[in-house]
């Protein structure tokens, strides 16, 4: 009973934020939740469906849910869209015949009604490995400056590490400071 109170109480008081992490499959995104969550490195298996972790930095309340990237799953995405106020796409830096289909999916999502208002973090995943895209080239495939009508900001990182994660949470916790 607690629980579910503190839990509803978060959720009227817009405390727990929500994420959704997508990008294709083999990206990283579930490497990624659970850097977060436990700071340690999982062996992952392809995700069928979602996974859902609860974050909580100095006191924010983060629920993100990491949504399966195959092509068969990726209609079902907008499924998860209501209420949600980030958006993590992850990509895979060294995938370079794949970025346009994510620069497809990518806008297809920022012109969904419910993603309207929806706060934009693109991490560029796999950085450790040589040859891979970066930051610079990965802007420009996904032209991330023509977005003018949500915040956005990418992130190098590589989430076998968890080297650049932070700075991509701290991104968003500096998003909702400004509100
Ligand atoms: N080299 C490297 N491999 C990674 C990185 N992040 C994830 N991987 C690997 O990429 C594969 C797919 O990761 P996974 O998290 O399952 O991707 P998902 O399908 O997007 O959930 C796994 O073998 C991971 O170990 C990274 O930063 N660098
Ligand atoms: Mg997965």
């Amino acid at each position: 009973m607690g629980i579910i109170f503190t839990k509803l109480w978060r959720l009227f008081n817009h405390q727990e934020h929500k994420v959704i992490i997508v990008g294709l499959d083999n990206a990283g995104k579930t490497t990624i939740l659970y850097q977060f969550s436990m700071n340690e490195v999982v062996h992952t298996s392809p995700t069928i469906g979602s996974n859902v972790e609860e974050i909580v930095v100095n006191n924010t309340h983060f629920l993100m849910w990491d949504i399966g990237g195959q092509e068969s799953l990726r209609s079902s995405w907008n499924t998860y869209y209501t209420n949600t106020e980030f958006v993590i796409v992850v990509v895979d830096s060294t995938d370079r015949e794949r970025i346009s289909v994510t620069r497809e999916e990518l806008y297809r999502m920022l012109a969904h009604e419910d993603l309207k208002k929806a706060g934009l973090l693109v991490f560029a995943n796999k950085q450790d490995v040589k040859g891979c895209m970066t930051v610079a080239e990965i802007s420009q495939n996904l032209q991330l400056t023509s977005i003018k009508d949500h915040q956005w900001h990418i992130q190098a990182c590589c989430a076998l590490t968890g080297e650049g994660l932070c700075q991509g949470l701290e991104w968003m916790m500096s998003r909702l400071r400004v509100r």
